[in-house]
């Protein structure tokens, strides 16, 4: 028989590609959308399915919504990747990002609760919960340490997601990711914010890229890759948590390096330090160990950065180079 998945925040990056992984896994594929003023459904048009999900309207901080999107959607296994997922907007306004990034974690467990608690479900959990780092390589058994309003509020999500598995034997699953970016990634987070600009100034259109802290360290992969990681955690025997990362670390600086030598620019010659995109606290380092992972899901990422920031350097230039003909800049 078709499963049946419904993905909370599947106008995200995430949500989109892992979307497309389901269905062409056979899925029927619904989505809950938040209302928004304007349409979100570019990354699904993107990746070229918008036509073959289904778009449930429901919030997550909206109890009577979520459980009328399960009783619609009838799902085997239920993603949660909704959030306010940008770290530096959660200092201003951590309140709502505690309701949706945490308690909607909550909401959404008691919605399966009360509808249909044999439903697999995961949890978008996060590798900034270990943030002021208590162990060089972050595994499943490492302390967390949150650093921001978004981390304490997901650390809530973990841990709430665990509990259900151990109070009520639902199938509850935590995938602690590591970062993973991708040409529809948010333009707000780093690694994005540089592809487009190396386009943009290798097109002419600017010349400098306003930076913060650019000796942070990040262990990044490719979106693509990770969501296979989701769908084998709900495949398992038994629920478990798990982290995914590719165990490689890099600073902010070095990947701007690898996007701009991309096009044959320098760096140096372009990006500016500016303290207005310091964070109060800062995550300095995060480098993951994926070894569980790896040993019990048979996963391991397959993208290197060089690939994953070409990628997104190329398709940048191919929008950009896009929309200039639109303009007549071209
Ligand atoms: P994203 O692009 O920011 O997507 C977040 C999604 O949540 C969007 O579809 C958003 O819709 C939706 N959303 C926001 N508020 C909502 C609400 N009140 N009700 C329902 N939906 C709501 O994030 P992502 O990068 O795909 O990440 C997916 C999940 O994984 C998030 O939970 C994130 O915190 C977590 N995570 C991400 C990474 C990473 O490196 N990407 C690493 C670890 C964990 P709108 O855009 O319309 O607001
Ligand atoms: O790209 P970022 O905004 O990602 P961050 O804060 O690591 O969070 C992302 O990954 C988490 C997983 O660890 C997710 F849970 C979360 O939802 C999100 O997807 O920033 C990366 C680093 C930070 O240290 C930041 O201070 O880059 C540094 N940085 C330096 N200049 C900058 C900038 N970050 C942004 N966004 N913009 C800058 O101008």
């Amino acid at each position: 028989m078709t499963k049946a998945a419904l993905i909370t925040g599947i106008t995200g990056q995430d949500g989109a590609y892992l979307a497309k992984y389901l269905l062409e896994k056979g899925y029927r594929v619904y989505g809950l959308m938040p209302r928004r003023s304007s349409s979100m459904l570019w990354r699904l048009q993107y990746l070229n399915i918008e036509n073959d999900v289904e778009i449930i309207e429901g919030d997550i901080t909206d109890l009577a919504s979520l459980i009328r999107a399960i009783k619609k959607s009838n799902p085997n296994e239920v993603y949660n990747l909704a959030a306010q997922s940008f770290v530096a907007t959660s200092w201003e306004q951590p309140i709502l990002t505690a309701q949706v990034t945490g308690l909607g974690v909550v909401n959404l467990l008691e919605a399966i609760r009360l509808t249909d608690s044999s439903i697999h479900f995961y949890q978008a959990s996060t590798s900034e919960m270990f943030g002021l780092i208590q162990e060089a390589k972050q595994s499943e058994k490492t302390p967390f340490y949150p650093r921001s309003p978004y981390a304490a509020a997901k650390l809530y999500g973990h841990w709430i997601t665990v509990n259900y598995r151990e109070s009520f034997k639902m199938y509850t699953c935590s995938g602690i990711l590591f970062n993973h970016e991708s040409p529809i990634r948010g333009i707000e987070f780093v690694t994005r914010k540089v592809t487009d600009a190396v386009a943009r100034i290798k097109l002419g259109l600017q010349k400098e890229l306003r930076l913060g802290n650019i000796d942070a360290k990040r262990d990044w992969g490719f979106a693509g890759d990770y969501v296979e990681a989701m769908w084998l955690m709900l495949q398992q025997e038994t629920p478990d948590d798990y982290v995914i990362a590719t165990g490689r670390t890099t600073t902010v600086r070095d990947m701007c390096d690898i996007a701009f030598k991309h096009v044959g620019l320098f760096y140096e010659d372009h990006v500016v330090i500016d303290p207005k995109f310091y964070r109060p606290a800062e995550v300095d380092i995060l480098l993951g160990n994926p070894n569980k992972a790896k040993e019990k899901l048979g996963w391991e990422a397959k993208t290197s950065l060089e690939e994953l920031i070409c990628m997104m350097v190329d398709a940048d230039m191919d929008r950009v180079q896009k929309e200039m003909k639109v303009l007549n800049l071209g």
